[in-house]
């Protein structure tokens, strides 16, 4: 960060700040000054300030991965080859494969373990131009190993230039020892877990998995009204396998957001734009279980509710770093426009985590800014497996 003004020029800025397409500037000048954005507007038009040029390319707000689980310990692949051979993604987790399989391989892992295989995955998304990313608890499952878990993330923060946000998910699956009794785990475990979190300042929201192979909606409803008493924020993964009305459980709760949504329907997304919860469109996961219910794309955007895209990189349904892959399969698989998926990966990611101070280019805001070597903002979203980021440059809260 530099505390001198600088004003970026000879660039194209796709600023998201409004609703024009892309909120795109040709020929833009950015004035940072202490870390924050302090103007943006037309070269010509621009204060005078020690210029640094950017050689033409395109600058986006930095994007934002707001949905993952890169601290974990292990992998499946062999259960990517059981799947391969037929068997479903809910199949092998009722067979203790799935996230038990993962839980085992985390419970093992020290604090250093956690961040050392962790950090990889980080450096993937930080070359891609992110530079902020959520990381949910979730494969502990007991009280200690879900505290490292969130202890490994926030240790994340003082290793690389980027923004952790943290999510407690006690309420992920119901661990071996309490098999059966899903309720006396969310007494015994998840809620004293969760408010043990809260204590050492290692939660910044709270996310829970509302399916048949997880959690009721009663279930959860007892994890968000903890939250609630806590002053924690919400979000939750929701009607990913099947429609359970979790998105409008969550949405009575305020939701920051609604994750996965295959099986969302009208009273869902009418719910969640009444709430104004951001629905979390994640298609790493339903490209790697084979999906093939697409989330209501349509009814979203007709019915105003935000988008946001995310990898929600973990080791069996998404095992993918790539945020500008998630954009691509955004708009491949579920119909997104390239503009969506942009704003999905900063703008309304940054709202699905409650942040207010990034995700566009505008005055006031973080100077995180991603420059790239395109023409084009839709070039973003429209290649695949290619990285055509230039730089980063990370700027600083008020
Ligand atoms: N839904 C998901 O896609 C991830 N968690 C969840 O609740 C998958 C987690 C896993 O399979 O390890
Ligand atoms: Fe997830």
């Amino acid at each position: 960060m530099t505390s001198a003004p600088v004003l970026y020029v000879n660039c194209r800025a796709a600023t998201l700040a409004d609703e024009a397409a892309y909120g795109l500037i040709e020929d833009a000048a950015i004035l940072v000054e202490q870390g924050l954005i302090r103007w943006v507007g037309p070269r010509t038009e621009a204060p005078k300030a020690a210029e640094r040029d950017l050689g033409g390319r395109l600058v986006t707000p930095a994007l934002i991965d707001c949905h993952t689980h890169i601290v974990h310990g292990g992998h499946r692949a062999a259960e990517f080859e059981l799947r391969l051979k037929g068997a479903s993604y809910e199949e092998v987790a009722r067979a203790g494969g799935g996230i038990i399989s993962t839980v085992s391989a985390t419970r093992a892992a020290s604090v250093e373990d956690l961040v050392a295989t962790a950090l990889p995955r980080l450096d993937a998304l930080i070359a891609e131009g992110v530079s902020t990313v959520e990381v949910k608890s979730g494969y502990g499952l007991d009280i200690d190993t879900e505290l490292r878990m969130l202890r490994a993330a926030r240790a994340l923060a003082a290793l690389r230039p980027v923004t952790i946000r943290t999510t407690f998910l006690g309420a992920h699956a119901v661990p071996p020892e309490y098999k059966g009794r899903p309720d006396a785990y969310i007494d015994e475990i998840c809620l004293p877990a969760l408010r043990a979190a809260y204590e050492d300042g290692l939660a910044d929201a709270v996310d829970g998995f509302c399916e048949g192979i997880a959690f009721s909606t009663a279930q959860i409803a007892r994890v968000f009204d903890e939250a609630k008493r806590l002053g924690l924020p919400v979000k939750l993964h929701a009607e990913q396998l099947s429609n359970l009305g979790g998105a409008a459980l969550a949405a009575s709760y305020n939701a920051l957001s609604a994750d996965h949504l295959e099986y969302l329907d009208e009273p869902g997304v009418q719910a969640m734009a009444a709430a104004g919860t951001v629905a979390v469109i994640l298609p790493g996961a339903f490209y790697a279980i084979r999906e093939t219910q697409a989330p209501p794309i349509v009814l979203l955007r007709q019915h105003g509710v935000p988008m946001a895209v995310a990898t929600d990189m973990n080791p069996g349904s998404s095992p993918m770093t790539s945020l500008l892959l998630a954009m691509n399969m955004a708009c491949t698989l579920f119909r997104l426009t390239p503009e969506e998926a942009l704003r999905g990966a900063t703008q309304h990611a940054a709202r699905a985590l409650g942040l207010t101070d990034r995700g566009t280019l505008a005055p006031g805001l973080r100077a995180d800014l991603a420059i790239w070597n395109a023409d084009h903002p839709a070039e973003l979203a429209y290649r695949m497996g290619f990285n055509p980021l230039h730089q980063r440059i990370l700027g600083a809260s008020k």
